[in-house]
């Protein structure tokens, strides 16, 4: 089987460096996206995401005619859908998010429209168990002249496999080529299709499993780093009310040859690991008791850090009695959702700071080496660190940057220091 043409649906933060990816083997690309802005700027040989590297692949594969992107599909070989799975908006704050399939639908109904016999399709979006095949089915729905594996097995015409993507941001053009894959087909065939649609440019080992298995093994991943997360987050607020050192504790700890406790932080951020674990809760809840738990406690962090932030003003007032809340100034190091990004979607560091500025009626500033600006909305003063650190009052770390580790603690009274660097 030979694959000349790929299609890659979605084209974003896994899309697009995977359409580059096969465009940089001389693949034919066809990558589809809804949003106009984002094809025109990817035709004009630019990217529209930050990613290192990205930006001279894609132009290398625009300028040599393999990579031409495009509002809706186009025949092809093969199919890779890599579309944003979001939750549906929650009842309450308790309730338990239900996810929300429609972007996987609308992909897969005008995918089915341009497909052919012997077409792989293959679903890369973190998804919940059975979307697969629920996938599988919209297109057959759609479809009626051919075949596929839900019904037909091996000999189906069109091929189905979900293959999870696991890549780091920030290091996303490396780990595609060299992280392990795993290959989830509907049926064998399914799967070593993919294997060889893969090999264009992953140098890993491609693990064949079944689909189900392989939209639960992404979702264990970042689910078992949500819990390990948990109970460093949980050991710390121990450790405050006990008066113990908590890095310390975990250093200790971790000399131990089997125990190897994560950081503790102000919270879980990022669109994965505070998401994907509600994929397993929302379809087990009843079974899924500690992972519903550690998402709670991930969660309840950044109050935590808040609370901890109030309690420090009313003590700055409580020592200096001829100052008022207006007069004092908070700086609050870094906004990112972890270190040595400028991503701040989904951001504990950014919602706290936030917080902050709402709450605080005298300045709040913010240092962010990554970011130039501050987004419009926010009401709080982007500042250089020296100038944070000869003005604050209190001081709260709240992303374990290199530069903050590098500059060590300001001289500032008081510290909160939520990721342990200035202890
Ligand atoms: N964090 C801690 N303490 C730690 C480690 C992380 O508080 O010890 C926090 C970070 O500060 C951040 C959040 O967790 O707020 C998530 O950061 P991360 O580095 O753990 O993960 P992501 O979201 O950048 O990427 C994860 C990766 N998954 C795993 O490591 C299991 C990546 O391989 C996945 O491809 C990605 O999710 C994804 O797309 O699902």
């Amino acid at each position: 089987m030979s694959f000349n043409t790929i299609s890659v649906i979605g084209l974003g933060y896994i899309g697009l460096p995977t359409a580059a990816m096969f465009a940089s083997k001389q693949k034919k690309v066809i990558g589809v996206d809804v949003n106009q802005h984002a094809v025109d700027i990817i035709n004009a040989g630019n990217i529209h995401i930050i990613e290192p590297e990205l930006d001279a692949m894609v132009k290398k594969a625009v300028d040599g005619g393999f990579l031409k992107a495009t509002i809706s599909p186009e025949p092809a070989d093969a199919f890779l859908i890599a579309v944003p799975t979001p939750f549906l908006p929650v009842k309450t704050e308790n309730s338990i998010p239900e996810p929300d399939l429609s972007y996987i639908e609308s992909a897969a109904k005008s995918v089915a429209k341009v497909l052919k016999k012997g077409d792989l399709v293959i679903l890369e979006s973190t998804s919940p168990v059975g979307a697969t095949e629920q996938m599988a089915a919209w297109m057959a729905e759609e479809r009626p002249d051919l075949t596929f594996p839900q019904t037909h097995g091996e000999g189906s015409g069109i091929r189905v496999a979900h293959c999870p993507e696991r890549v780091l941001p920030g290091h996303v053009i490396r780990e595609l080529v060299e992280n392990d894959r795993v290959i989830g087909g509907m049926t064998d065939k399914c799967s070593q299709a993919s294997i060889e649609l893969y090999r264009t440019f992953v140098q890993g080992d491609c693990v064949v499993t079944n689909a189900r298995t392989a939209e639960m093994a992404k979702l264990t991943e970042n689910a078992s780093r949500d819990v390990s997360i948990a109970f460093a987050n949980e050991l710390s607020i121990i450790c405050d009310k006990l008066d113990i050192d908590v890095w310390e504790l975990i250093n200790l700890a971790n000399l131990h040859p089997r125990v190897d406790i994560l950081h503790p932080g102000p919270g879980v951020g990022g669109h994965c690991i505070a998401v994907d674990p509600w994929f397993i809760v929302s379809k087990t809840p009843d079974e899924s008791r500690l992972i519903h738990t550690a998402r709670q406690v991930n969660n309840r962090k950044p109050q935590w850090v808040i609370d901890k932030v109030k309690l420090a003003v009313a003590e700055f007032l409580q020592v200096n009695p001829n100052k008022t809340a207006k007069d004092l100034i908070i700086a609050c190091y870094g906004l990112a959702f972890k270190a040595d990004i400028d991503d701040l979607r989904e951001s504990p560091a950014l919602a706290i700071s936030v917080a902050i500025a709402d709450f605080h009626s005298g300045l709040t500033m913010v240092i962010e080496p990554n970011i130039n600006e501050l987004p419009s909305s926010l009401n709080m003063e982007l500042v250089t660190f020296d100038v944070a650190c000869a003005q604050a009052d209190i001081a709260v770390l709240l992303v374990d940057h290199q530069e903050f580790r590098v500059s060590g603690a300001p001289d500032i009274e008081i510290i909160i220091d939520t990721k342990g660097i200035w202890r």
